[in-house]
């Protein structure tokens, strides 16, 4: 049992370095606005809200400052906010509580997963995502940080790395992760997945196997005796774009909705979820407004289900 009792810190990550597109920033404002809050409240837990990023000026600094070291895009900023967030998780941890970041890019997880690491260093995860997010300097094409948090996470290539990252660990192990709802994954991502014998389950194996013998194996993978801490980082692209459309990179035959939330319902039901992150949600790229609605009102769902919400 993790939590003596349910107390839980929202920490927000309102920050887009990771990627090119404007908006992602603004996710955590909407979720907040949609209720995120309360409904975690509403399934029992005591919540508090940090704000790491607050006062800096890191969506300023990518616009008038953009910066490119070789071909990786802004790894300034990237290192910055990631440390501050790495701290408020690694405290909230510490504290005996369960951090819920809100993202922002997928780059935050390099401070979210670093910071429960710290508590929990044999914590397993659970990178749910239509990307692997894996490549190295050397294997990435467009530049983005958020498609690299990975292979920082497990101190790939460290040589290769910018000043602004040398505070990360690196300590996660490739036997401690696993992917559920692949479908957009690089060439050279397949080769590094492949050769570390990383537990990978796309949407093929969804299909061919279901979601909840999926979810079964992937938790198998991280966590061999079924006791060990499980963090989850949700990039909410995984779900399929007709639930989820406000998102930088949308790949249609994803994950439904309710296999989605299946996912977290299922690790809630474990009582070994130590921490979660949900990314990506990027209301400046709805069409309209129910795209956003569609789009927050998931990822509020997603943070209930992961903390307990419909189990009897
Ligand atoms: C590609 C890259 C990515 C999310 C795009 C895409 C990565 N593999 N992740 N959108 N959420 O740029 O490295
Ligand atoms: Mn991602
Ligand atoms: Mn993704
Ligand atoms: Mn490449």
């Amino acid at each position: 049992k993790f939590f003596e009792t349910k107390k839980a810190t929202i920490v927000l990550a309102p920050f887009s370095g990771g990627q090119g597109k404007s908006g992602v920033e603004d996710g955590p404002k909407y979720l907040m606005k949609q209720g995120l809050q309360h409904g975690l409240e509403s399934v029992g837990w005591q919540v508090d809200v940090k704000k790491p990023l607050e006062g800096r000026d890191f969506e300023q600094r990518k616009i008038s400052s953009p910066e490119v070291d070789g071909k990786v895009k802004n790894p300034t900023i990237v290192g910055e906010a990631t440390q501050l967030i790495y701290g408020a998780v690694k405290s909230a941890a510490h504290e005996g509580r369960l951090p819920v970041t809100l993202g922002g890019d997928h780059s935050i997880a390099i401070g979210t997963v670093s910071g429960v690491l710290d508590k929990y260093p044999d914590a397993g995860l659970l990178w749910i995502d239509a990307h692997a997010d894996i490549n190295t300097l050397a294997s990435t094409d467009s530049g983005n940080l958020h498609g690299c948090p990975v292979s920082f996470l497990m101190n790939m290539e460290r040589d290769s790395w910018p000043e602004s990252l040398k505070w990360v660990p690196g300590t996660l192990k490739p036997n401690k992760i696993a992917y559920i709802g692949l479908r957009d994954v690089d060439p050279e991502e397949k080769i590094i997945l492949k050769n570390l014998g990383i537990a990978a389950f796309s949407m093929y194996h969804v299909d061919r196997y279901g979601i909840n013998a999926v979810i079964e194996m992937a938790l198998k993978a991280v966590s061999p005796d079924g006791k060990g801490p499980i963090m989850v980082s949700y990039d909410v692209d995984a779900i399929d774009p007709m639930y989820v459309p406000a998102t930088g990179t949308p790949v249609r035959g994803g994950l439904t909705l309710r296999e989605g939330l299946f996912i977290v319902e299922r690790i809630a039901e474990t009582g070994n979820l130590v921490a979660l992150d949900v990314v990506e949600c990027n209301p400046g790229l709805a069409s309209h407004d129910l795209h956003v609605i569609d789009t927050v009102q998931s990822g509020c769902s997603i943070a209930r289900c992961a903390l307990g919400e419909t189990l009897l």
